[in-house]
């Protein structure tokens, strides 16, 4: 060990900092320590703090991310299937959470898919370093350009769809499976009967790009390499082929040499300091969930990446508590689930496959200038037979919001979000249902209600609101050097699968916050 090293860890173990669960190097252990203050925090690592990270540090600025879900490249254990799920499959439950099947239990552990339930609506996450890069199925879909121009009235589309949507699509590894290969796979029959019913039923067929490496997805197919989106993994985590963000943005954001990430560290929450800077409340966990250790850090630049229920509940607790007192009333509003409902038909006439890949390819759309309006994803469901279900992931328009609010006496998140806003998706998505069944034959599975089930929500969005808790760039009102940099900023719907927008507004906010605050 060089004497550098051996003084830096002599430090470490004297402040009780060995064992920190520390990716990068942007700063020594020594400077972690209680009461520590940062230029720059970010909070979570998921795509609106990957982006920011990635081009605050470029510029030579060093970032730390908290993050409280665990490392798991560092970890060395393995994701699971969806078949056989494990401990580490689900965020500290100790039974699995999907959408249906939730027969495997295990203790609790940090585990990469998290879901936190409301009473009409069930809300999913990923938990780990890269957020829900993890746990997603990778569908890369940039906005329809009317209704991006509907949502975000004050944005300049034309820079969107010129810049920010390439770079985002470029820097996350965004491609089209190709045809010839879709066409021939036994993994992707599923699909193309979806789409052929979908075309008789009068929907429009759209491909879905995906981050999803095709190559790799080949060579799984022709038996060369380990399985993964061939292998019913996808929702707790693929082993191989997807390009989460730790393969792309957080990536080349540590490779800067700029950033350091402290996993398995969960703020608490935030403290106006009054002299422009914020104290945040931080807890380390261990694998079981259980605080190891506290500490308070301090920054002046604090950037909130925690998603969109994860930023908009540690400002509102905050407020609750009394330790952001100024906050604006506008933070919890516009909530919505983009209109997620699952739907499922049964007594398909057409084969479907008893392979069925994890990685979605294909949607069918309708999308309206109504209520009506609807993207539905083919969805998989890989169960290793063929049981002629067919499952769609319905987005749908959201005209109806929905209210975050913190309870301090119950120490909860509460969401005001009734059956009323889930009323029209259920009607589109029987209605979806119905014409497919007409159209190709079929009837509404009973593994959901009917076939649809409103409470999935795999695309929560929105609680700080670009151009209404925030300004023009997330800057969050009343409160200088705190940002909103996630899906927060996404006011309850954007049409399509969301991961892409969300970069692209990370990418365009941080461009204008590093030119006017940091150069
Ligand atoms: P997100 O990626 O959720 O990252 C937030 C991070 O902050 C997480 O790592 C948290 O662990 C961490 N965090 C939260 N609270 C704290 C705290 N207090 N202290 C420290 N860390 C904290 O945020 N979208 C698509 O576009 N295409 C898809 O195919 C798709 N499929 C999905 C499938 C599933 C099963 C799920 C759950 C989501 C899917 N999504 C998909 C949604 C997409 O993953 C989601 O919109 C983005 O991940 C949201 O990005 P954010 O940056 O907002």
């Amino acid at each position: 060990m060089n004497r550098r090293r051996f003084l830096q860890t002599a430090a470490a173990a004297s402040l009780g900092l060995l064992n920190l669960p520390v990716i990068g190097r942007a700063f020594a252990p020594s400077e972690l320590a209680d009461n520590s203050r940062f230029d720059i925090i970010l909070v979570g690592t998921g795509y609106g703090s990957a982006v920011t990270a990635l081009r605050l540090a470029e510029k030579g600025k060093r970032c730390l991310m908290l993050e409280m879900g665990m490392d798991w490249q560092a970890s060395g254990m393995k994701f699971s299937r969806m078949a056989w799920a494990e401990k580490q499959s689900t965020w500290l439950k100790t039974h699995t959470i999907a959408p249906f099947g939730n027969y495997r239990v295990f203790p609790k552990f940090t585990g990469a898919l998290d879901r936190i339930d409301f009473d009409q609506v069930h809300v999913y996450a990923g938990r780990g370093v890269g957020g829900g890069s993890l746990v997603n199925g990778g569908m890369s879909v940039t906005p329809r350009r009317d209704y991006f121009e509907e949502i975000f009235p004050q944005l300049d589309a034309q820079a969107f769809y010129d810049k920010y949507f390439p770079l985002a699509n470029r820097e996350l590894g965004v491609s089209v499976m190709p045809e010839s290969y879709y066409r021939q796979s036994a993994y992707y029959q599923f699909s193309r009967v979806g789409e052929q019913e979908g075309c008789a039923a009068g929907y429009t067929v759209q491909k879905v790009p995906n981050v999803y490496d095709y190559d790799y997805m080949q060579k799984e197919e022709a038996g060369l390499v380990p399985k993964s989106g061939l292998q019913d993994e996808v929702i707790y985590g693929n082993n191989h082929g997807k390009k989460d963000l730790t393969k792309t943005y957080l990536k080349k954001a540590l490779a800067t040499g700029n950033v350091t990430i402290l996993g398995l560290h969960r703020v608490d929450r935030i403290a106006d300091q009054g002299d422009g800077s914020y104290a945040l409340s931080v807890s380390q966990i261990n694998t079981e969930g259980e605080t190891v250790a506290q500490k308070t850090y301090h920054t002046g630049h604090l950037f909130l990446g925690a998603g969109s229920l994860g930023t908009t509940e540690l400002l509102l607790k905050s407020h609750a508590e009394g330790t952001l007192p100024k906050l604006d009333g506008e933070v919890g509003r516009y909530w919505g689930n983009n209109g997620n409902t699952m739907a499922a038909r049964a007594g398909l006439k057409h084969a479907l496959g008893s392979k069925q890949a994890s990685i979605p390819a294909a949607g069918l759309a309708k999308w309206t200038k109504g209520d009506d309006a609807v993207f539905a994803e083919i969805a998989p469901f890989p169960t290793g037979v063929d049981l002629r279900v067919a499952l769609y992931l319905v987005i749908n328009r959201v005209p109806k919001y929905g209210q975050l609010g913190y309870n301090a006496a119950a120490k909860r998140l509460e969401l005001a979000w009734g059956k009323e806003h889930n009323a029209h998706m259920v009607r589109n998505a029987g209605q979806f249902l119905d014409k497919m069944n007409a159209a190709n034959g079929g009837w509404r599975s009973t593994i959901f209600p009917k076939g649809v089930e409103p409470k999935i929500c795999y695309h929560p969005l929105g609680g700080c609101v670009l151009g209404k808790a925030t300004d023009a760039y997330g800057r969050l009102n009343r409160h200088k050097g705190i940002y909103i940099t996630d899906g927060a900023l996404i006011p309850a719907s954007i049409g399509v699968n969301p991961y892409v927008t969300i970069t692209a507004l990370a990418e365009y906010c941080i461009e204008h916050v590093y030119q006017q605050d940091f150069a």
